[in-house]
C-alpha cells in the first residue's frame, strides 16, 4: 500500500472487492451490467485522479485477505469503499474489522440488493459503514468516491 512521502494525510482511497466480483462481465448482465472488475478499476481511477485521490484497488474471494487489506488501511489510508458481495450478509469479522477503522467507510452495491432475495436484505457491513450505495450499477463506486472526497475536504494546494 502507497503511504505519503511527506507529512501530509493520505490521501490514498482503498477500494476493495470481494468474492467472484473477478467474474463481473460474464455472466447476469441483467443484474450487474456489462462491465468487468477492469471497467469498474478505470472508472475509480479516472474518478478520483479528478478528485485529487490516489486508489489502491483489490479483489479477493478470501474473507481473510480483505479483513486483513482493512486493517492495512486502518492506519495508513484515507478512507475504504467496499463491494464486499456475499460476505457482506454473512460476515461478523468483516464487519468488526470495519468497525475498528477510524476512515471514511462507504458500502457499494452494483445491484440493488434490497429488491433481491431476502437473504441479501441484511448486511453486516452496513451497521459499520458511514454511507451505502445500492442499484447504482458501477457509478456508485463514482459516488462513493466523492462521499470520500467531500468528507476529506480539499487536499493540498
Ligand atoms: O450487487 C452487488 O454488488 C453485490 O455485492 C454482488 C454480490 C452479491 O452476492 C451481493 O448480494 C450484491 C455478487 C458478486 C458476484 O458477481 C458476479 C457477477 C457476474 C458473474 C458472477 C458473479
Amino acid at each position: 500500500m502507497t503511504s505519503p512521502t511527506s507529512n501530509e494525510p493520505s490521501r490514498t482511497v482503498l477500494v476493495l472487492n470481494g468474492p467472484n466480483l473477478n467474474l463481473l462481465g460474464t455472466r447476469q448482465p441483467e443484474i450487474y451490467g456489462a462491465d468487468t472488475l477492469a471497467d469498474v478499476e478505470r472508472l475509480c481511477r479516472t474518478t478520483a485522479g479528478g478528485l485529487g485521490l490516489d486508489v489502491d484497488f483489490r479483489q479477493s474471494n478470501s474473507e481473510g485477505a480483505l479483513v486483513d487489506a482493512v486493517q492495512e488501511a486502518r492506519s495508513a489510508l484515507a478512507g475504504i469503499v467496499i463491494n464486499p458481495a456475499a460476505y457482506s450478509h454473512t460476515s461478523i469479522a468483516l464487519m468488526d474489522a470495519l468497525a475498528a477503522c477510524d476512515l471514511p467507510i462507504v458500502e457499494v452495491h452494483l445491484s440493488n440488493i434490497h429488491r433481491r432475495e431476502e437473504f441479501r436484505h441484511l448486511s453486516y457491513v452496513s451497521k459499520v459503514a458511514g454511507a451505502v450505495i445500492a442499484g447504482c450499477g458501477p457509478q456508485g463506486y463514482a459516488l462513493a468516491l466523492q462521499r470520500i472526497a467531500a468528507l476529506l475536504g480539499p487536499g493540498p494546494a
